[in-house]
């Protein structure tokens, strides 16, 4: 059995009050290691080591900053092999997106703020010949970062990247349900050289040191990824302590397919958005809308190649949808496939839990699940489920399209498939979202702001965006 340690002054540490909770493999049902339940006394540990390393870290050049995240990130494409093994049977996806997908951007992601790092500027000011006005950008000092478990290295690593890159300390908390891949990257840490101190990391509970992390003095800064309502808590838990907080938070995307779109490779795009991951994307397209002429055609497609995606063993280079997270989060996935049939909706394909052969006999396997005939205002069309199930439904004009693909509390992501290009920047203009895409889905460029609006969130993470968050700006005048 395999016993996860935090890694706190460089070092890898049994919790200080020597408390452990079971790590399930989703594909299997059974627990295959143990997590620290860490306490505030591992904080306070942790606190010690990021104070301690501080100063050295933000006068640390640019160069050798980067030169040691470029080190890491090496590391994580050397162990690419081991890394996406782990994740695959710590979060139950299959092997070969966590290795395409997940260990890739993992090291992307440190890579580019590595790179950031030693390309950051501040801006200056010159009134004339009375003062020059100039900004400087220092590193906040000790950091906070939690993150969830659908994407675990890969949203892990886009929070710290940027931070370490900018001269922060870090207190890192990764999900305890897929806390593996962050501990094998805690000992490439380690090979890398990174100083003692510089980042530790966590594990356990929001409630157990989650919660203390954000709440904690000498924590000036959280950057959150997870559930709205854990945002939530976290908003008024900090209230009046005067925090930075970076909150990407929960998605209830639209996916607005018009007649006129390149039909074949709009449907398997809206597919692939759909269900990767296992739907388990905060940016899945998870309510569709088709243009009324196309409806017909559309469904029929798109329901024929859902039932071609390929459920297996996620270790089995083969499968293309592996199992959901948890058992916990299976059922609540199976429930609202239940309430969607409670409000008139009618399973298209899917629906039900799939039990496999052999091994993963007992995993957390639920269908691609299709469902239509529902309302927008219905719950299944306004909460987010996070799992294999999407709803479609038709609509006839473009003012129609914009209000249903609103219609919801949340606005990160949206999809939008036409070809007539006035239309597209139009609809896109009037989206309430963080992020549209025209005619594709989940292309990335790091550099670009990444975060949504309404109840998916506050502030922006990637390039810039993620720089200044990490960075406290002072504007110096110097009178002539
Ligand atoms: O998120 P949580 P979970 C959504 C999705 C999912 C729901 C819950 O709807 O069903 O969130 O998923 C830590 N103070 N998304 O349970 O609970 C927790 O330990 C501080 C969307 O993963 O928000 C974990 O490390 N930290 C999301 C992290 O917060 C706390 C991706 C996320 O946990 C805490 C994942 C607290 N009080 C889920 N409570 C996205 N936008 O991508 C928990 N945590």
């Amino acid at each position: 059995m395999i016993k996860i340690e935090n890694y706190i002054n460089g070092q890898l540490v049994a919790p200080q009050m020597g408390n452990y909770l079971d790590n399930v493999e989703p594909a299997t049902g059974r627990v295959y290691s143990l997590v620290p339940e860490s306490t505030e006394s591992d904080l306070e540990l942790a606190i010690q080591a990021a104070e301690a390393a501080k100063e050295n870290w933000a006068n640390t050049s640019l160069e050798k900053r980067a030169e040691i995240l470029c080190r890491l990130a090496d590391l994580i494409d050397i162990n690419a092999d081991e890394l996406a093994k782990a994740e695959a049977i710590d979060n139950g996806k299959a092997i070969t997106f966590a290795k395409a997908v997940d260990i890739y951007r993992s090291s992307a992601n440190i890579r580019f703020f590595a790179h950031a790092g030693t390309q950051f500027s501040s801006e200056s000011h010159a009134m004339g010949n009375l003062a020059i006005n100039y900004t400087l950008r220092d590193p906040i000092g000790i950091v906070g970062c939690i993150s969830p478990w659908n994407f675990p290295l890969y949203l892990f690593t886009w929070k710290i990247a940027p931070a370490l890159a900018c001269g922060n300390v870090v207190i890192a908390k990764p999900s305890e349900v897929t806390p593996m891949t962050a501990y094998l990257f805690s000992k490439l840490c380690i090979e890398a050289g990174l100083p003692a101190g510089v980042l530790n990391i966590l594990h356990g509970t929001g409630g157990s040191i989650g919660g203390p992390i954000t709440t904690h003095p000498k924590i000036k800064a959280v950057s959150f990824t997870g559930g709205s309502a854990t945002g939530a808590h976290i908003t008024k838990a900090t209230a009046g302590m005067f925090k930075k907080l970076s909150l990407e938070l929960g998605g209830k995307n639209p996916t607005v397919v018009f007649a006129d779109c390149d039909f074949d490779e709009t449907v398997s795009e809206v597919v692939r958005a759909a269900f990767s991951n296992q739907g388990q994307i905060c940016l899945c397209g998870s309510r569709i809308y088709i243009e009324r002429p196309i409806y017909d055609k559309f469904k029929a497609t798109f329901i024929e190649k859902v039932q071609q995606i390929n459920i297996g063993d996620p270790l089995a280079a083969s499968t293309q949808h592996g199992a959901t997270v948890s058992e916990d989060h299976m059922n609540k996935i199976l429930s609202y496939i239940e309430l969607a049939q409670q409000e008139g909706g009618t399973i298209l394909t899917g629906g039900k839990r799939r039990t496999l052969d052999g091994r993963c006999k007992d995993g957390f396997f639920i269908e691609p699940t299709v469902i239509e005939g529902l309302s927008n205002q219905c719950h299944t069309n306004q909460e987010e489920i996070f799992g294999p199930v999407c709803t479609i439904m038709p609509f006839d004009t473009e003012q129609e399209a914009i209000k249903l693909a609103n219609g919801t509390q949340y606005g990160l992501a949206s999809s939008v498939w036409t070809n007539d290009l006035k239309r597209a920047h139009r609809v896109a203009k009037q989206i309430e979202a963080g992020i549209v895409w025209i005619n594709c889905w989940l292309l990335r460029d790091l550099r670009t702001p990444f975060g949504g609006v309404k109840s998916s969130g506050v502030g922006r993470e990637g390039g810039l965006e993620a720089m200044r968050f990490f960075t406290e700006p002072k504007n110096v005048c110097v009178k002539y």
